[in-house]
């Protein structure tokens, strides 16, 4: 693209004030930032969490900074849980009301809880665009648009995924890394997109494509040598939606980090498949500290069911090769959904059982998020409407499942265990003590009783260990 004549002001917005399961760093807008500035325009970044909520703040930086545009990211619709249900999108609703004071301002949404419900999330707000999925280059195509003078429609989409060399590494800011570091201990990065598989319920094809695009590995390395040199961050979230892709692709950024031999440490999300000892010890060695697996299901039944194309069997291994290396690991597990019965329930509750070493989460129901296959499921089985919106969260429970008896059996089977959490809620408490006692990071691992070997320091006073 080339170099606009006109220059803009741009203040980024992010309007996530969820601090479960941690206050996660704007990573989205980080990026946007970059690209933005990189194309020559004045862009300053609010993080309406920072700020404390403070809509006169928010007030007080449109007054100093007098932006020609404000761009409002909306992360989360809600929380996923169907036991303690949360809605965000009414927040947004008051920050485009607080631009509006002040004549002239455009207003842009973008993010990926945006990009889920884009046409109601505009109706709701009353912003001026919005931009659905990627946002580097469509946002700086958009204002280019709007400068020049033309209208561009209120819904922008690229018309084509980013490729390696346009994905933008983000633009951190000291504030709100600061503010992150001693929140959450943590910032996060992100080194590819994509996923190929088709779980039922699940919208990261949607949101990021189902080709696993990898970013350059150096490029990847250089973000986190900058976050390490410029802002001394030490501990990072690495955000793909499946670190260990098929491809290996992971394996090079690991290899990187370990070329340049950074004193890091890091977590991500895995896929328990095909991973053995030799690939967690690599990165292990490059930093790994914990992971959280992308179990979903309990038994093979439920686990085909949401189309994981995954067996229990496989989970069980890569557990076991997780508690060899003595890397703490986290499963994330639904209960209810498709083709659950109280056999399933049953199944997968002793299933559970023989995950040693590590720590379980459960869920009751299934959010159905727009344009999924489990969309289409829910409305088949006649548990939603075509009319029903989906920004209000929306559960999807297999049909004649008795739940509240299901919630009681998996509350039963977890009582007493410190490493099984159910309901989620019981989660926030324990969060919410481990704060209190001046932990900082995932926390989970904080549950599991032994002490990893190769446990990394957190400077700052910070653990992840065992208390
Ligand atoms: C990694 C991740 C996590 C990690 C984060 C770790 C960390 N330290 O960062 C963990 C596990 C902690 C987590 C927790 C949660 N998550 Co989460 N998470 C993700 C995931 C996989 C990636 C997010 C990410 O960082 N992407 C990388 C950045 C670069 O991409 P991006 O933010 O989408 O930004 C791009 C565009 O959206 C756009 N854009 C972004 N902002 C803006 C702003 C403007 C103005 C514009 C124009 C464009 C724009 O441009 C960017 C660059 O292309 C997404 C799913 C996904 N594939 O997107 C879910 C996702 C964001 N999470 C989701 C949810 C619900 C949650 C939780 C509430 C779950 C829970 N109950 O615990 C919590 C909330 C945490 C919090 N404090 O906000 C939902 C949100 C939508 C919804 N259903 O409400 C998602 C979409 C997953 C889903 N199933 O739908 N999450
Ligand atoms: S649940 Fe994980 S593996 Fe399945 S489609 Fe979503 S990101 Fe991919």
């Amino acid at each position: 693209m080339h170099l606009i004549n006109c220059m803009a002001r741009v203040l980024l917005v992010s309007s996530n004030v969820t601090e479960e399961p941690m206050p996660v760093y704007p990573l989205g807008l980080a990026v946007v930032a970059a690209a933005l500035t990189a194309q020559g325009h004045q862009v300053e970044q609010f993080d309406f969490l920072v700020a404390d909520l403070s809509l006169d703040l928010l007030r007080d930086r449109i007054r100093t900074f007098a932006p020609d545009y404000v761009g409002i990211g909306i992360r989360n619709l809600d929380n996923c849980d169907s036991l303690t249900r949360t809605s965000y999108p009414t927040l947004a609703k008051q920050m485009v009301e607080v631009t509006r004071e002040t004549p002239g301002i455009r207003v842009i949404l973008g993010g990926s809880g945006f990009s889920l419900a884009p046409v109601e999330l505009l109706a709701l707000t009353g912003a001026d665009h919005g931009v659905v999925g990627e946002g580097e280059r469509a946002v700086c195509r958009l204002i280019q648009e709007l400068e020049s003078g033309r209208v561009p429609p209120p819904l922008l989409r690229d018309p084509e995924l980013l490729d390696r060399d346009s994905m933008a590494a983000p633009l951190f800011s000291t504030e709100l890394v600061a503010f992150y570091r001693e929140r959450s201990g943590m910032i996060n990065l992100q080194t590819k997109r994509g996923c190929p598989e088709h779980c039922v319920y699940c919208n990261y094809p949607q949101l990021e494509g189902s080709r696993v695009r990898p970013m350059e590995p150096r490029a990847v390395v250089d973000a986190l040598e900058r976050a390490v040199r410029e802002h001394r961050a030490d501990h990072f979230f690495f955000t793909d939606a499946i670190f260990n892709d098929r491809e290996g692709h992971y394996l090079a950024v690991v290899e990187e980090i370990l070329r340049r031999d950074l004193a890091v440490s890091w977590c991500c999300y895995l896929r328990p498949q095909g991973l053995g000892r030799k690939e967690l010890a690599l990165m292990i060695r490059a930093g790994l500290h914990a992971v959280e697996l992308g179990t979903d299901g309990a038994c093979d039944t439920t686990l085909q069911a949401m189309g994981k194309n995954l067996t229990f069997a496989e989970v069980l291994e890569v557990t076991a090769a997780c508690a060899a290396e003595y890397l703490p690991c986290a499963h994330f597990v639904m209960f209810g959904g498709p083709g659950e019965t109280p056999e399933t329930v049953a199944e997968g509750l002793a299933n559970l059982e023989r995950l040693d070493r590590s720590v379980v989460f459960a869920f009751s129901g299934m959010r159905i998020l727009p344009g999924t296959p489990l969309q289409a499921l829910a409305l088949r089985a006649g548990l939603i409407t075509p009319g029903t919106s989906l920004l209000e969260p929306a559960y999807y429970f297999a049909p004649g499942l008795d739940v509240e008896a299901m919630n009681r059996e998996i509350a039963r089977a977890f009582h007493h265990r410190r490493d099984r959490v159910f309901p989620p809620e019981e989660g926030r408490r324990r969060q919410q003590t481990l704060i209190r006692m001046g932990y900082r990071g995932l926390l989970w691992d904080t549950l599991l009783r032994w002490r990893p070997a190769a446990l990394p320091a957190i400077p700052n006073g910070t653990a992840h260990a065992n208390p």
